[in-house]
Parts: C-alpha cells; structure tokens; sequence
C-alpha cells in the first residue's frame, strides 16, 4: 500500500495519554492514519520571531509528523489574518466579517509555497497526498510546479457557500480557483459540493474539477466504549452527584462565532423565562476551549460570552442552584464521552457548521437503553445525516431551540430510543475509517468510477442526505477528464 501523506495547518502529534487539542481536523485526520504508513505535515504550533526554521520530524510507530515552523509575521497575517479574518468568516457566510488586506493574501501564498517546497522535498513518487481544509487550498497548484505527478486530493472541512458568496472575495479565483488543481475535491454535504460545482461552472468553465461528498464521521464503536468506561469515573460521578437529581445540558464547541453559544444562550434564558418549573432541576454546562485569541472577533465574542453566562447565574440561580456552568478547558477523549453520556440534552446550534463531530460524539456516547436527546442546527451538516434522529432547530429562531429544549427534557424513553436509533443507522454505516477510506478509494481511482454531470444530478433533484454514496440516482459511467464531474463512489 502506498504511503499516505497528509497536510493540514495544524499537526497534532498525540501526546499519550491526557488532552486531545480541541479541532474536529485533528480529530479526523488522527483516526484516518491510525494503523497505516503515513506522514502527516503541517505547522507545529511554534511562533519564532526569525524567518521560519527547517522542519522537525517525530517518527511514531508507522507515522512521521513533520512539523514546520513559522515567523511571527506570518503567523499574524497568514493564520490569524487571511486564514482566521478572510477565509473563515467568508465560507461560514459571514461577508460581514470578512476583513480582506492584500499583504495577508500575500502572506497566505508565501506561506503555502514554503509548505509546498518542504512537503516536496520529502514526497516519494508513490505517495498519495491528502491536504486538508482552507489554509492549504493552493498547495495542488504549488507541488505541480514544482514537479509532483502524484495523486494529490483536498478535503474541506468547513461549508462551502454559493458562488454568489465566494466571489465577493477579491481575487478569489487565485485561492479558491487553486482548488481545479487538486485531482479530487471533497465537501462535507451535498449542498457545499452542488455550492462549489456551481462555481466552477461559473468561474472556472473550461476545468473539469472532480468532486465527491464524504461526510466526515468519528470513531464510533471506539468512542462508545470510552462511554461506558468513563461514566463511571469518579470525575463524571461527582458532576452527576450534584446536580441534586435534576437534568444535564451540554453544550461542546471550540469558542467560534460560528457555533451559535450566543443564541444558545438566549435560548436558555428564553426557557427559565417561561418555564419556571424547570429551576433548580436543570444545569447547562457548556464547555468551550478559547480558539484564535488573537483574532479581534473572538476576544469581543469571549467577552460578551462570559459576562452574559455571569448575567444568566445571576438573575435565575439560588444559593442552591447554578443554572449555567461554563468551563474553557480541554478534556481527554475520555472524560468527554463521560460527559456526554452522563447528559441528558446535548446543545448542537452553530449558525453554520461543515459537520460538527460534537454531535455524534454526543450520540455515540449514549446509554441505548437511555439515550439523551439531541437539539440540532438545519445548518450543521450533520443535521443531514441526523435529521430522522435529532430535533432540528433553525439557530436564528432562539424561541424555537428553547421550546426544542423543553420538549428534549420532557422526551419519554420510548421516543429518546426511537430517535436514537434512527441516529445510529447513520452513523454507524459511516465511521472515520469508512470516511478516509472512501476518500482514498476515490483518489487513488481503485475502482471504476461513476459520475453523474451536475446537469443529470439537478434532473434527479439533489439529496439533501448528504450521504450521496447511499442515495440511488441514474448514473453514467465515465472518467473525469472526459469533463464531468464524479459522483461519491
Ligand atoms: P471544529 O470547528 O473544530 O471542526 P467540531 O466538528 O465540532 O468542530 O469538532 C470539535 C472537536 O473538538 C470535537 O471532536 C470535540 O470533541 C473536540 N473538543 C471540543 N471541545 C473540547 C474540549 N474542551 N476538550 C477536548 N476536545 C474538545 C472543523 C469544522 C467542523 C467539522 C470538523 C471535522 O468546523 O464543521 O465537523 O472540522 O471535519
């Protein structure tokens, strides 16, 4: 088998046992190189004030993690500049935030061609490349001028809006153009990829582009073990012992603008506002490490988080009762699932999300003959593959997710379980390693593939299941460079 190389802004090497860095990305990519050949590149989290120094490699069992520097003033306008102040916002439909300067593209591309230089040097000719999300979009570009005649494919891990919405992005057709470049461009749902293919035909006409839907998925069975383990540890007992018998929210994000804690919060007021029997007999934990705190966006959001979790325990709770309980810190695996499983609702409402592997973490962690309840954003992919199972809130509508989350606590088992099966359907027919899988078998071209024209997918009307492997439509067989565009295998 040939060696599988990754790319990723952020490399996470493990460190045994304790804290996983918080990132669906990390997360996935982890899982995806588990038990195979690989080597994974990317920036290793260290900021010099210096011109970025060579790479440092750390060999792990059958995996190399080649870990890259960078300056300080890359760091600013390449990270927290253009990747975290343009691209971000941009495809989370957020124009309004979007903050373009013209040195941090410049900075985004130098960056990129120094990745692509030190990848390059260490590629064999049968490697596979696999790069990952918006930070490393030109690297197909760069690794063919330098010579590369590898496969090389790309994964988005985030929404892909409408070309209405990319275009706005000046200069696009230099970032988000690079992608034609990539052998296979992968989207989490149908409606990113049915998004991006319209920008092809758009803006990039005379391209054929391969794309495909491969909903990224977790470790299930391995996390539902941990469940069972870790709701008996003392730490998850101690948090259940004091709720005083009353039931558990939780809510999990990375602190984003884009996870909607802001209208959860709202919501939550709006549910002790007029449900007054549910004080003293509910507690809302959200747990939300801080994320690109540098970014001007995130300190005003943190800030206005914290002061109005500190305003909420401060009109509804009792010497008693603490109605919210908000933590920033990074949990094990293990002490996460534990958490899951001990809750009863879990909060899942970002305004926008390309997955949002929290709520099948959630779902993954329950006791099937007790499972909690799931509240979930229409905008989070996942919600395409979890509509049957979740109760599907919009997140601009707060007074709809509080009445979501009053009807979550009243849920009887029966329809808990009925739910919960339902969810798991989906997810266990697409776990992490069918996910890395599916993307491989793709790329590497291990079967003949099938395509359908955007044309014929329109005729068909496009699922919005977002599993396109499991949804039958009229297929033709044909390859890509006869200038269609693929179908998920
Ligand atoms: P993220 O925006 O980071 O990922 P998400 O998919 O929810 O969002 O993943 C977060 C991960 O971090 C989860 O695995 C969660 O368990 C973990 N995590 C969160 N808080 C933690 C804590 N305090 N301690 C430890 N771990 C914590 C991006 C996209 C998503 C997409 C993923 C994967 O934005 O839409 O689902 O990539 O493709």
């Amino acid at each position: 088998m040939s060696r599988l190389v990754v790319a990723s802004n952020r490399v996470a090497v493990p460190q045994g046992e304790g804290a996983m860095p918080a990132g669906g990305l990390a997360v996935a990519v982890d899982a995806a190189l588990k038990g195979r050949k690989g080597l994974w590149f990317g920036w290793s989290g260290e900021i010099s004030q210096r011109e970025a120094t060579g790479v440092h490699m750390i060999e792990q069992g059958p995996v190399t993690y080649a870990l890259q520097g960078l300056s300080s003033d890359d760091y600013d306008a390449y990270y927290n500049g253009y990747c975290n102040r343009v691209l971000w916002p941009l495809f989370h439909y957020r124009i309004d935030l979007m903050k373009f300067d013209e040195g941090q593209m410049e900075a985004y591309l130098r960056v990129n061609r120094l990745f692509a230089q030190r990848l390059a040097d260490m590629i064999r000719p049968d490697d596979v490349i696999w790069v990952h999300d918006y930070h490393l979009i030109p690297m197909a570009r760069l690794l063919r001028e330098r010579g590369l005649r590898n496969k090389i494919g790309f994964f988005l891990h985030i929404p892909c809006p409408s070309p209405d919405i990319l275009g706005t992005l000046p200069h696009h057709l230099e970032v988000i153009g690079a992608l034609g470049h990539y052998d296979l461009v992968g989207f989490q749902t149908s409606a990113d990829r049915d998004n991006f293919d319209r920008y092809v035909e758009r803006y990039l006409p005379d391209r054929a582009v391969k794309t495909a839907v491969f909903p990224v998925s977790i470790e299930t069975e391995t996390f539902t073990l941990q469940a069972e383990e870790a709701v008996h540890s003392d730490f998850v007992q101690e948090i259940r012992d004091s709720l005083g018998g009353g039931q558990l929210i939780i809510g999990v994000d990375r602190l984003d603008y884009s996870k909607g804690i802001t209208n959860r919060l709202e919501a939550f007021e709006w549910l002790l506002e007029h449900h007054p029997e549910w004080e003293g007999n509910v507690t809302y934990l959200q747990i939300a490490p801080k994320s690109r705190s540098a970014v001007p966006e995130y300190l005003e959001m943190d800030q206005f988080i914290s002061m109005k979790m500190g305003q909420l325990n401060g009109r509804f709770g009792s010497p008693s009762w603490t109605p919210l309980r908000y933590v920033n810190r990074n949990f094990s695996r293990e002490v996460l699932a534990g958490l899951y499983r001990a809750s009863d609702v879990a909060l899942v409402t970002p305004f926008r999300d390309g997955m949002n592997l929290v709520a099948k973490e959630f779902l993954a962690a329950q006791d099937p003959e007790d499972p909690g309840a799931l509240v979930l954003s229409e905008f989070a992919g996942a919600a395409a593959e979890l509509e049957a199972g979740a109760l599907i809130v919009n997140p601009y509508d707060t007074h709809a997710i509080g009445r979501s989350i009053d009807m979550a606590l009243r849920m009887s088992v029966a329809e808990r379980k009925r739910r919960f099966v339902k969810s798991m359907q989906a997810l266990e027919g697409n776990d992490i390693h069918a996910w890395s899988e599916r993307f491989l078998t793709v790329l590497e071209d291990r079967r003949p593939e099938t395509v359908v024209p955007l044309q014929e997918r329109k005729a068909a009307g496009a699922s919005n299941s977002g599993i396109a492997y499991e949804t039958p439509r009229p297929r033709i067989a044909a390859s890509a460079s006869q200038g269609v565009r693929a179908e998920q295998a």
